[in-house]
């Protein structure tokens, strides 16, 4: 169910961009950016119910976790939580689910209340790209 993109132009931009500097972490091609495709900012969804989360990524692709390849990642969906230390291995909790068979959707329920979503890359490893690519800090009202 994944898909994995090879764009030409992005590996070669990505070499360029090691080239003269030494970057720590797996470097993330210049311009990559994850988004929520659902639920919206602001949705209301059902309490105790299983809703549909959408990945959205651009300028980089995505692979399962244990695959090395330029300019690739797997999501990790952050639930009521603030983005981990970029330089670590992401958790591995209730609040920072893996998708690490490339996965690009899910479904998850959440108890009443407000809660925030927020969609963070990590390498085959886990560990955010340099720079991280994540999405915006979404919230969802559940009632
Ligand atoms: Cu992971």
């Amino acid at each position: 169910m994944y898909k994995l993109i090879a764009v030409a132009a992005l590996v070669a931009s990505a070499t360029w961009g090691t080239a003269g500097l030494a970057v720590a972490g797996t470097p993330a091609p210049p311009g990559a950016y994850a988004y929520i495709g659902y639920p919206n900012d602001g949705q209301v969804v059902q309490a105790n119910k299983p809703f549909r989360v959408w990945f959205g990524l651009r300028y980089m692709g995505v692979a399962p976790k244990g695959v090395k390849y330029p300019n690739t990642g797997h999501h990790h969906l952050l639930i009521d939580t603030d983005l981990p230390p970029p330089d670590q291995e992401i958790p591995s909790d209730r609040n920072h689910l893996h998708f690490g068979a490339g996965e690009t959707e899910t479904m998850i329920q959440l108890p009443p209340g407000k809660h925030t979503l927020q969609l963070l890359m990590g390498d085959d490893m886990h560990v955010p790209h340099n720079p991280p690519v994540y999405s915006k800090k979404i919230t969802v009202i559940a009632r």
